[in-house]
């Protein structure tokens, strides 16, 4: 069944997940993550499945997000069913990977943003190559870093999670393990040996083909990081920023512009909840956070500009991040 969106199938030690929607990046829609769920459920019990890999038939993307034109269209009809439904099967199967009891390999060359972040992070081993590319960028679209990113930005070095999850940042290849993503390196022209060997091998594969990682390109950045978003509110990151008066913070008050003003607000005080919550009850107060979310003008609104329309000039209401009422975004998160 070369025509379906997920391939399960086994070879030798390890049951093989691959995602196969490449005309839409392998975005995640209902079926891909029913048929993702199906699969783990019937190889856990399984002796002779020793690991799951998770891969991709796309050379371009591992997984680039989730079916959000989907979630827009139910949201301008007014359907709070169907969106709890697709939002309640991604976060189970996000819980289901996290705790999977045996080991979880994805292999990550291209996109993988939102999403695949969701169906890879949450996994014992996260292989990256030179051209893994990882963001959450959710405030572009008026949303927030979910999949169980309120659970696992907070838990990143130091500040550098709630600065990739507010800016959306694009954190690449090696980068991605000293960001704490991937675990392992492994060069994309060695990705095909490394396919072969996990069959018979299984997960002592990848330490195997795994290299030494280039500099992180972060490291200058760090402590800027640390000091900027460590603020208890957007605004006083963005005053944060604007004091250190240096190019790169110049770009990421750029970045930050661009935004959701609401999104940030909201994204911010979600990430720095989760901090508290184990991950159950993270995808749990995400869940929630999705029912206020998906009624807020800027969702609609940040989906058709980014995904449907594509013109990129999403029209935020409110305009600006002074403008948005700290009591309305606290009671989104109650
Ligand atoms: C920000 C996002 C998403 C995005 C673009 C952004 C996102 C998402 C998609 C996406 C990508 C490919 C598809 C699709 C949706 O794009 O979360 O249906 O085929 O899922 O700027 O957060």
């Amino acid at each position: 069944m070369t025509d379906s969106s997920v391939i399960a199938s086994r070879e030798g030690r390890i049951g093989r997940i691959l995602l196969n929607r490449p005309k839409a990046l392998n975005a995640l829609d209902l079926p891909m993550i029913a048929a993702i769920a199906a699969a783990l459920a019937e190889w856990r019990d399984d002796p002779s499945v020793h690991a799951v890999v998770i891969d991709s038939a796309s050379d371009r993307a591992f997984c680039a997000g989730g079916d959000i034109r989907a979630v827009r269209t139910h949201a301008i009809a007014g359907d709070a069913a169907e969106i709890e439904k697709f939002f309640a099967e991604e976060y189970a199967l996000n819980a289901a990977i996290a705790e999977y009891p045996k080991p979880y390999i994805a292999l990550i060359d291209g996109i993988c943003m939102g999403g695949g972040i969701g169906v890879s992070v949450h996994g014992r081993v996260r292989v990256a190559t030179e051209a893994a590319l990882f963001a959450m960028p959710e405030t572009a679209i008026g949303m927030f870093p979910d999949i169980g990113a309120t659970f696992f930005l907070p838990r990143l070095p130091g500040e550098l999670g709630v600065f990739l999850g507010l800016t959306g940042t694009r954190v690449a290849g090696g980068d991605s393990v000293h960001a704490g993503l991937a675990t392992h390196f492994v060069p994309r022209e060695a990705l095909p040996a490394l396919r072969a060997a996990l069959p018979h091998e299984g997960v002592e594969a990848v330490a195997e083909f795994a290299r030494t990682l280039p500099a992180f390109s972060l490291a200058p950045h760090r402590d800027a990081i640390d000091h900027c978003f460590s603020a208890p509110t957007v605004p006083e990151i963005r005053r944060r920023l604007t004091a250190l008066a240096l190019p790169w913070a110049e770009e990421v008050l750029a970045t930050l512009a661009g935004m959701s003003p609401s999104a940030l607000c909201w994204s911010l005080a979600a990430i720095r909840r989760g901090a508290t919550l184990d991950l159950r009850a993270a995808l749990a107060a995400e869940l929630r956070l999705t029912r206020h979310v998906t009624r807020h003008p800027d969702f609609a609104e940040g989906v058709r500009a980014m995904v449907v329309d594509k013109d990129r000039k999403p029209r935020w209401s409110p305009p600006t991040v002074d403008d948005v009422d700290p009591a309305a975004i606290a009671a989104m998160l109650e």
